[in-house]
This record gives structure tokens, C-alpha cells and sequence, in this order.
């Protein structure tokens, strides 16, 4: 049969490596194709999470920062100085926690999506018209963040005026001037040319960006348990992949904006500059046990005991 495969960006970015990996997988595997269609094509991301939820699409990769407003557990991803820098972790992180690949699984099956796999996209960085150094900077700069509620709240709580915008409003609307910065993982400032549009890069630390590839759960269920292996097999190798392409990604991708664009200035906050950002997210903690009560809690819990088995186990 033929699959059809929606991603939120273009073939050859982070989303579009891992989606051609599985193709290339799935194909060399089975009489099955799957067929990729990049951001842009079938709309944005609200858009193309309702054809898989309908079943017009039979895989999607989804963002918490956009799937958040559908399951506002899911905004756990996006808390402040939360998740861990270590690539590392992260990456095993990801692979093994019970919290995502059941607790959360079954959330997004109540929304009729059985996940796949959720990976790291890299660290999350401000692309911003002036220069951010501390919240006071963030005063009155109109920040878009992608739709889901706890963004608004973090960036409100950093100072700024949030904007929620589906990701193709972005660029115009830097270049208009509605919006003065944005944030996103360096490969992606530097693939979508936001340093076109924006003169700072500031290295928060608060943040990687976290996303989600899920199938039609009906169509999932519906299928052979050798395509289900296979699925599973090809997402594996979609993952493995994916990590290992990320290492140095995010240095190449500043060099090339360095060579665009030599006026670009580019600040790492100090532990002591990034204290005021991470007192900011004590209130985005408290916005989200509100928006998420006891069942968010639970996530959140489970969360942190997940970051610290795998700090254990790639640690030691
Ligand atoms: O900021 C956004 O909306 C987009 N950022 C990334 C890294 N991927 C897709 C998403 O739409």
C-alpha cells in the first residue's frame, strides 16, 4: 500500500532526514511506499495532525509546541530548564522512557494517533531584533512562539509579548516587524534564513526542541503484525539515524550563519544570567500544574524520574 507521511518541515531538514530513513526503510522491506509530504504542502501542523487523526494520512510528525493545545500534558516537554542538556541522555532519554512511550502514548491515543517516536530536534535558541541578554531586554518585543499555551505563558513570564503563530506566518512577520524574535533549533534558523530576518542569537539554555512522529491509530491496529515489526523496525533505524546525524549539526549550521551574515552577534547567558530566566520558570511550572492538574503532575513526576535513570545509565 502506499502511506502517506506528513512532516512539518522541508526533506532536508531534521524532520525530513528521519521521514526519508523510514521511507528508504519501509520500501527496502515490504511492497509497501511511503510518500513525504513537507511543510507546506497539506498545511500547517494543526492541519496535517487532523488528516492523520481522520486517517487521510496514514503517518504525521507532530510538535508538543503544537500538539500541546490537543493534549496539554504534552506541554511537560516544554517546561523551562526541564529536560537535559546532554545529548546523550537525551537521546536515551527519549528511546526509553516509560513516561513517553506509554503514559504519553496513551494520551495521544485517546486522539486516535499511536505514537511512533518522539526525538530531539536540538538545542533551542532566541533569534531576536535586538539583543537579549536578560528578561528586561524581552520588554515589549512581540516573541512568537508556536500555539500551544504554556509557550505564551514562558515567554510572557521571560518578559516578553508572547505571539502564538503557526511556523509559515514567521518570516513575514519578522520582516514586517509584527514580531521581533522567535525561537528554534540553530539548524533551523539557519535552513529557514531566519538570520535574514532577525540581527541576535542568544543561547538560553532553557530549552530543546522535542518532537513526535505518530501513525493513525485505526490504521496501526489494522495492520499485519509483520508491518507492524517493520514499522517499528524502520522507526528504530529512523532514530538511530537521526541522533548520530544531529552530532555537530548545530556548530556547522552557526558557521554557515557566521559566512551569511558576519554581523550576526551570538550570546551564551552565564549561569549567572540564565538565574533570572529559570526563576521565570518556577511561574511556568505553577501555569502548567493548573492547566494539566493531577494527571500532569503524574507526567511531570514520571518525567523527571525517566531524565534521572538515563543520567544514570549514560553516566555511568
Ligand atoms: O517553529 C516551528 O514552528 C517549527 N520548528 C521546527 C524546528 N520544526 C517544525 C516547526 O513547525
Amino acid at each position: 500500500a502506499e502511506w502517506k507521511y506528513a512532516i512539518e518541515e522541508a526533506i532536508d531538514e531534521v524532520q525530513g532526514v528521519y521521514a526519508t530513513k523510514f521511507k528508504e526503510y519501509v520500501e527496502a522491506n515490504s511492497d509497501h511506499t511511503v510518500s513525504i509530504f513537507p511543510f507546506g504542502t497539506l498545511g500547517e501542523s494543526a492541519d496535517t495532525t487532523e488528516l492523520a487523526q481522520m486517517g487521510a494520512i496514514q503517518f504525521v510528525d507532530l510538535s508538543p509546541g503544537f500538539t500541546g493545545s490537543l493534549i496539554p500534558e504534552l506541554q511537560v516537554f516544554l517546561l523551562p530548564y526541564t529536560l537535559p542538556e546532554d545529548p546523550e541522555v537525551l537521546a536515551d532519554f527519549y528511546k526509553t522512557s516509560p513516561t513517553i512511550n506509554e503514559d504519553l502514548a496513551a494520551l495521544y491515543e485517546k486522539q486516535s494517533l499511536r505514537l511512533i517516536d518522539m526525538f530531539p530536534e536540538g538545542e533551542v535558541v532566541m533569534t531576536t531584533k535586538e539583543k537579549v541578554e536578560a528578561p528586561a531586554d524581552l520588554n515589549g518585543v512581540k516573541f512568537r512562539v508556536m500555539t500551544t499555551p504554556l509557550l505564551v505563558e514562558t515567554y510572557n513570564q521571560f518578559g516578553a509579548t508572547a505571539t502564538p503563530l503557526p511556523w509559515g506566518e514567521v518570516f513575514g512577520a519578522l520582516q514586517l516587524n509584527m514580531i521581533q524574535g522567535q525561537e528554534n533549533p540553530m539548524f533551523f534558523v539557519e535552513s529557514t534564513k531566519m538570520y535574514e530576518v532577525t540581527d541576535h542569537i542568544t543561547f538560553t539554555g532553557h530549552n530543546t526542541f522535542t518532537t513526535a512522529v505518530a501513525a493513525n491509530q485505526s490504521f496501526y491496529e489494522g495492520l499485519s503484525e509483520e508491518d507492524k515489526t517493520l514499522v517499528q523496525e524502520a522507526a528504530d533505524q529512523a532514530y538511530d539515524y537521526i541522533i548520530d546525524y544531529q552530532k555537530g549539526l548545530e556548530e556547522e549550521s552557526l558557521d554557515k550563519i557566521m559566512e551569511a551574515k558576519p554581523s550576526m552577534t551570538v550570546t551564551r547567558l552565564t549561569d549567572e544570567q540564565r538565574e533570572p530566566f529559570r526563576e521565570a520558570a518556577q511561574a511556568v511550572r505553577e501555569s502548567y500544574a493548573e492547566m494539566t492538574g493531577e494527571s500532569g503532575q503524574a507526567i511531570l513526576d514520571g518525567f523527571e524520574k525517566d531524565i534521572k535513570a538515563s543520567e544514570e545509565r549514560v553516566g555511568g
